[in-house]
């Protein structure tokens, strides 16, 4: 196994997504007033602005200014991401879905208004998500933002977000393949990750082959995330062994490192990263480091 290190550009990362998630989170501010009816405006800002890490709408953000397009462009996009980010969420913590109190270390959405609201604030958000990009994307050709709004709706659909969410309820307590495990993920992160980073090319004005570019990328970070996280479970699971009972082992959740145990899963998360960078390979490197640095940032966190 060779993995190409690409060198990391010089780049202060940290610095660069604490103001662009400012910029995000100054824009979703002022994308949902506080109006009539009260009740649905505040149950879908108390969602949308409960301080997540605004991975979406960076990269959609940094997906643009990679080819050449500036902020403002794609703002409109990648705010429509986090609304849709946040319906998914919401809608997952559902009674009928996950059943969660907590989300983002926050009461979720149906804990607080009620279920039929939490219904109601994923749905007005969902719907929002198009309305934002349609109405108030200046300054890119009409063509270029019904692109981006097809890439949008093909996302959440059933070929997307609710395809990832149905065979993941589908296969609760069944053995689950590596294949279908990988459908899963791909389906309900990297899916996301991808129109990110598409609709943030194709914003900045990107060529169709700079899109695909982009788009594998994203789907090599959106995996990444996933096995990762699962890397970690397991990880985790093992320190806290002898406190208590490692939970995620435990469970019969379907993992990567339970399917293909955790040193193939470490390989498969290196080969990942190798994709990504492959993605960006084509790029002014200089110009590429933000990419390179969240592809860096997913691949090496602790918890
Ligand atoms: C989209 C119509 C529609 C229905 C939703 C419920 C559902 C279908 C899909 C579930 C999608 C889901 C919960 C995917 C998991 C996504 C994920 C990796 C969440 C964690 O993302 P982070 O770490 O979270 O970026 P923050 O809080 O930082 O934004």
């Amino acid at each position: 196994e060779k993995s190409r290190k690409v060198p990391l550009p010089a780049f202060d990362f940290k610095e660069y997504m604490i103001a662009k998630a400012n910029h995000v989170n100054k824009a979703l501010d002022e994308a949902i007033p506080l109006q009539h009816p009260q009740k649905i405006n505040e149950a879908m800002r108390y969602s949308l602005l409960a301080g997540g890490k605004r991975v979406r709408p960076i990269l959609c953000i940094a997906s643009c200014e990679l080819v050449g397009g500036d902020e403002g462009l794609a703002m409109p996009a990648a705010c429509a991401l986090e609304m849709i980010h946040t319906m998914s969420l919401i809608h997952d913590d559902l009674p009928c879905m996950d059943n969660d109190d907590l989300r983002r270390g926050k009461p979720t959405s149906h804990r607080i208004f009620g279920e039929d609201i939490a219904v109601l604030a994923g749905d007005a958000l969902l719907s929002l998500a198009f309305e934002h990009v349609a109405r108030n994307t200046k300054n890119v050709s009409s063509g270029r933002v019904v692109q981006a709004i097809a890439e949008l709706g093909s996302t959440v659909g059933a070929k997307g977000l609710v395809a990832g969410q149905i065979v993941d309820i589908e296969s609760e307590g069944k053995g689950v393949s590596l294949s279908t495990l990988e459908y899963i993920h791909v389906h309900k992160t990297a899916k996301l990750l991808e129109a990110a980073a598409v609709c943030g090319g194709i914003m900045g004005g990107a060529d169709a082959a700079s899109v695909e570019r982009l788009r594998k990328y994203a789907r090599s970070i959106g995996l990444l995330f996933q096995v990762v996280d699962d890397i970690l479970d397991v990880t985790k699971s093992s320190e806290e062994l002898g406190k208590t009972a490692g939970k995620d082992l435990a469970s019969d959740k379907a993992t990567f490192p339970k399917l293909m145990g955790i040193d193939e899963a470490k390989k498969f998360a290196a080969r990942l990263v190798d994709e990504a960078n492959q993605g960006l390979a084509f790029f002014d490197h200089v110009k590429a480091a933000p990419l390179y640095h969240l592809a860096n940032y997913i691949a090496s966190r602790q918890n």
